[in-house]
């Protein structure tokens, strides 16, 4: 499938951004309409090991059975051990040729909090791009100042025209300003992750957005 069609409701999640067992927290948000999904096990109490990698692949199974593509952050030795369909990794993480070479060619994405950054990204490589923070957020506490919706637009208008989410702070009553602002979804992590069962709703907000545009 297209990449562009995978991206409207791109979920992001770990087992610290769950109040009950990450599995039925995915199926939940399976059966509301996620298009993507993103394995960030990360933060307090996060799974190492073993753990992880069990979690990883009873999640990755779950995303298979509903068809849609699932996403490995920053650990691409844990992506190629699944054979995830992508890595994602950010500014800090390991440089995106050197990524780009171990993974082939899965999904790359990329996170880019300005122009100059998506710029880059864009020429090394990436497939998508994650923008954010779109408004202030709990769930990442070394996140950068919030950018909002507007930084969508003026990646847009420099002529950057790759797949691209905005993450940070969305949910189903500012998701709207990311899509109008020019991005092909929004990645979320804890309104859905705390609220799975809302997924649904969150759903048709941003394909009824996106069908608008
Ligand atoms: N955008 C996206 C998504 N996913 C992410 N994980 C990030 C941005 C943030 O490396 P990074 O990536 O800056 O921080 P962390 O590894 O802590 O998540 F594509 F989903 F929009
Ligand atoms: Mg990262």
């Amino acid at each position: 499938m297209n990449l562009r069609e995978s991206l409207p409701l791109y979920f992001v999640m770990g087992s610290p951004n769950c109040e009950k067992h990450p599995a039925n927290v995915l199926e939940e948000a399976l059966l509301g309409g996620v298009t993507m999904f993103q394995f960030r096990e990360k933060g307090m109490e996060a799974l190492e090991g073993d753990a992880k990698v069990e979690l990883a692949h009873e999640l990755q199974r779950l995303c298979r059975k509903h068809g849609i593509p699932f996403i490995v952050n920053d650990d691409v030795e844990l992506a190629l051990l699944l054979n995830a369909d992508g890595v994602h990794i950010g500014q800090e993480d390991e440089p995106i040729e050197k990524v780009r070479r171990k993974i082939g060619n899965r999904i790359l994405g990329v996170s880019s909090h300005d122009v100059n950054e998506a710029r880059l990204a864009m020429e090394s490589g990436a497939d998508y791009l994650g923008v954010g923070p779109m408004f202030p957020t709990n769930t990442k506490n070394d996140c950068r100042e919030v950018s909002g919706p507007k930084i969508i637009r003026s990646i847009r208008t420099n002529g950057i025209d790759i797949p691209l989410v905005g993450i940070g702070g969305i949910h189903s009553r500012n998701a709207s300003q990311v899509l109008a602002a020019g991005a092909d979804g929004v990645a979320i992590i804890s309104a859905i992750s705390r609220h799975p069962f809302l997924t649904e709703n969150l759903a048709q907000v941003v394909h009824q957005k996106l069908l608008r545009l």
